[in-house]
């Protein structure tokens, strides 16, 4: 599609979509826990619309009336056997959390997915639940999709040392732990995002959690709640570049998740020199608030190390920053953008390299000189939703040509209302 291109400032306020990840883990809790528990700003995504026909195919009543979701949970053991293969679509979270739902359920079940899906490292979650009793292993003995999980009703609980910094593999060993018999402890890499243990508190099971180490005993049995999901920073980090990188912008976002473990993306900004305003909510149970960014002179900045889990989804948009920073940002330890929907690190180079951007992929990360004057071309999403919007926000930049994508099509999996959220706000 032809993309929108050459704005003359972006002003207003925007709704953000809601946030993905606990949009994913409120149908996994509730399928699990006993008793109702009723979803209000569910995120109507791909992605978790897979999580929900997920949960279904594994036997879970789930009434959703648009505004609210009603989830019927029957604890873990009301999981029944599906009747066919169960599809992911794109969705590394509900391929990975649910492998740890699954590892305590006595019957075989094969997981599958799209092509980018079916590229993706799963021996980060299998090796694990192997370990725990699970007879789980990818197509032909490899790491990859199609899986196949047979779980066990005597899980081993685990004590786990994790290689990566990722959420997925700690929530999926989480869901594991919680069906096994005595005290797991699982040590993160790095801190990652941590809804998983806020929602098990939420649904009244018992973690604790400190720094990189948390523990948990098993079984526990969790109960329905009500969940009312926030905005979705990494949905939030598209419009907050864009209202910093375009002459003449100032937007408000409302109503944006501040979980810690996902606000990098803020220090990163306030570090460059940007105009952000960020105004927390008092009184609710996920933090959240409004976040007003304004048209900035920026400069460049180093990004690696603790900070990299709490902004990993929202470094393809900082990229596109740091083309219109002075200077040279430098992005490390940064590898495990190599196995998202794409490998961000080379198609997010490839990608703007083509609209004219300074930027050169290494093997962790990124080097972007900026600032530079971008130019139109031809693109393409790589079948990436991130990397498709970084792409229309780079559009916005051009002023004499044009900007086409290929793959639009893939910006449904997290936010399918991009466009007339830019367009509602563009003058
Ligand atoms: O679900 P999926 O496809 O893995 O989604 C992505 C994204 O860009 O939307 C990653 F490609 O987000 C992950 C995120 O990168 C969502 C997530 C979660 O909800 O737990 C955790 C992160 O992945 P990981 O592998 O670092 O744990």
């Amino acid at each position: 599609m032809k993309l929108k291109t050459n704005s003359k400032g972006l002003q207003g306020f925007l709704e953000i979509p809601k946030d993905k990840s606990i949009s994913h883990r409120s149908i996994m809790f509730g399928s699990i826990a006993e008793g109702v528990t009723e979803i209000h700003n569910f995120l109507h995504a791909k992605d978790c619309l897979s999580t929900i026909n997920a949960l279904k195919a594994l036997g879970v009543e789930i009434k959703d009336t648009g505004s609210i979701i009603y989830v019927y949970g029957k604890g873990f053991k009301g999981l029944k056997k599906p009747k066919a293969p169960v599809d992911m679509g794109n969705s590394g979270t509900t391929i990975r959390l649910l492998s740890g739902i699954l590892a305590g359920s006595d019957f075989k079940v094969t997981l599958f997915g799209d092509a980018s899906l079916s590229k993706r490292p799963m021996n980060r979650i299998l090796l694990p639940l192997q370990k725990m009793g699970v007879i789980a292993s990818g197509i032909n003995n490899t790491e990859f999709l199609p899986l196949s999980i047979l779980g066990t009703k005597n899980l081993k609980p685990l004590y786990y040392q994790m290689k990566v910094a990722s959420a997925q593999v700690k929530s999926a060993l989480l869901f594991a732990a919680l069906q096994a018999q005595g005290e797991s402890v699982i040590l993160e890499k790095e801190i990652t995002r941590n809804h998983t243990e806020e929602m098990i508190k939420q649904f009244g099971g018992q973690i604790h959690f400190q720094g990189k180490e948390i523990r948990l005993t098993g079984p526990q049995n969790l109960k329905g709640q009500k969940v009312v999901i926030p905005g979705d920073i990494s949905s939030a980090a598209f419009f907050m570049v864009a209202g910093l990188i375009i002459p003449n912008s100032k937007i408000k976002l409302t109503n944006v998740g501040l979980n810690e473990t996902r606000t990098g993306i803020i220090d990163v900004i306030k570090t460059m020199g940007g105009k952000i305003i960020v105004n927390s909510y008092k009184g609710q149970d996920q933090k959240s608030g409004d976040i007003v960014v304004e048209t900035s002179d920026l400069k460049a900045v180093e990004i690696s190390g603790a900070i990299i889990p709490r902004l990993i989804d929202e470094l393809p948009i900082i990229a596109l920053l740091a083309t219109q920073a002075q200077g040279v940002t430098v992005i490390k330890n940064a590898e495990e953008l190599k196995v998202k929907e794409s490998n961000r690190i080379d198609t997010l180079a490839c990608e703007l390299q083509k609209l004219g951007a300074d930027i050169t992929p290494t093997n962790d990360g990124l080097i972007i000189r900026g600032k530079t004057k971008l130019h139109g071309g031809k693109v393409s999403s790589h079948g990436d939703h991130r990397i498709g919007m970084v792409l229309q926000i780079a559009a916005l930049l051009v002023y004499d040509a044009q900007v086409k994508l290929e793959r639009s099509e893939a910006i449904a999996t997290s936010f399918p209302t991009f466009f007339e959220s830019l367009l509602a706000i563009s003058k």
